[in-house]
């Protein structure tokens, strides 16, 4: 039996099996595909040689400091103008209190992210990192995008290497992956024309590589970009990772229009949140871990998406931030560690908690 009917499927499974790096062109035959079973049986063959039936999953929290932001984005439906009804900044005692919270239910990471708001001075946010850290020194700060770190060189005028030393000097363990959105242009400036472009996330990324932390990587799809700008983003993510090699996970990002200026736009269906992740563990050949981010795929397509390349679900994300509950897909922003499990080992997987830089977690039995 032949692998596919689609010839050009049938061709690059023959370099997969090698083990070759695929190139742009076939990014985009792999897209155009209408054989979802034999894409899925490619993703899943490399995700299968890379890590078995290990399937991964994490206790974590959300906290977004404030959702006062100068970008505009227009995919956003979170962010607020500073004197919008329903703007607001956290005080460093309440990010404390939600640390609190989520140490209590086992949380190891604690995500933070939060708009670009140009009331708060730099020590805002080396003093919640150090705080936290005071606190609960063994709580893993995953904080702050790209995005971020380039508005604080900006507005703040100091050079990248002072910003990532004296966040990671007050706690900053690794990154996560938001703000790339879409690197190619004109897209990347029709959707966030106020925030860095894809070339300076790029650069940001390799200087904290450098500086020995592990960053992650997103790509946010479904809106007005093409299948050729989704196979650049890889190509650039592969490229960057070959250089400075500190990205350790990539998480396709489904868009949800609901409540942001794209709201007219259906946003990805089911087939083509499959296929993202199919494509990108394919093109991504050099990134260790794919991320089926299930607050945004929904948990039925998340599940699913382990057969088709993916090798991580995130985490119990416990209440959310107020990011979370924006993009939720289903609208639930919650899940125990037991129901991540259960969709895990339904799928046929072996379910492994891991801490944030992927060494597997041993807890006691309760
Ligand atoms: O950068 C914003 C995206 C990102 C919407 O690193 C939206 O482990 C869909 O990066 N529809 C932030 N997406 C979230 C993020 C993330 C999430 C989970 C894990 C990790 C990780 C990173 O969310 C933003 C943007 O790309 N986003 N609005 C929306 N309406």
């Amino acid at each position: 039996m032949r692998f596919s009917h689609d010839k050009n499927l049938n061709l690059i499974a023959e370099k997969v099996e090698r083990g070759e790096r695929l190139s742009f062109d076939e990014g985009v035959a792999l897209y155009k595909t209408v054989d979802l079973n034999a894409l899925g049986k490619l993703g899943d063959f490399v995700r299968r040689a890379k890590h078995g039936r290990t399937t991964y999953y994490n206790v974590n929290r959300h906290f977004n400091h404030t959702n006062i932001c100068v970008a505009d984005c227009k995919f956003c439906g979170f962010y607020k103008r500073a004197r919008q009804e329903g703007a607001y900044t956290h005080s460093i005692d309440e990010g404390i209190e939600i640390a609190r919270n989520a140490v209590a239910e086992g949380a190891t990471e604690l995500h933070i992210v939060g708009g670009l708001n140009t009331k708060l001075p730099f020590e805002y946010y080396t003093d919640l990192f150090s705080s936290l850290k005071r606190e609960f020194p063994k709580l893993h700060l995953k904080a702050l995008t790209m995005v971020e770190l380039d508005f604080f060189a900006r507005f703040y005028k100091m050079s990248d290497e002072d910003v990532i030393e004296r966040l990671k000097a007050a706690g900053m363990d690794s990154c996560p992956g938001g703000g790339a959105e879409i690197f190619a242009e004109p897209t990347r400036s029709r959707i966030c024309d106020h925030k860095c472009d894809g070339n300076r996330w790029l650069e940001l990324s390799g200087k904290v590589h450098q500086a020995g932390i592990k960053t992650n990587a997103t790509m946010l799809y479904g809106h007005i970009e093409t299948i050729e700008d989704r196979v650049d983003h890889f190509v650039k993510l592969r490229e960057q990772q070959d250089k400075t090699g500190g990205f350790q996970c990539f998480i396709p990002l489904a868009f949800y229009p609901n409540g942001t200026a794209l709201s007219s736009l259906p946003g990805p269906d089911a087939i083509d949140n499959l296929k993202t992740i199919a494509v990108s563990r394919l093109m991504i050949d050099n990134f260790d871990h794919i991320k089926a981010y299930w607050v945004m795929l929904g948990k039925a397509t998340a599940q699913t998406a382990l057969h088709f390349g993916a090798n991580d679900l995130d985490g119990t994300i416990t209440d959310g931030g107020e990011l979370t509950h924006s993009y939720a897909n289903d609208g639930e922003v919650k899940m125990s560690k037991q129901e991540l499990i259960q969709m895990i080992e339904n799928a046929g997987f072996e379910a492994v908690e891991r801490d944030t830089v992927y060494n597997r977690v041993e807890r006691l039995a309760a």
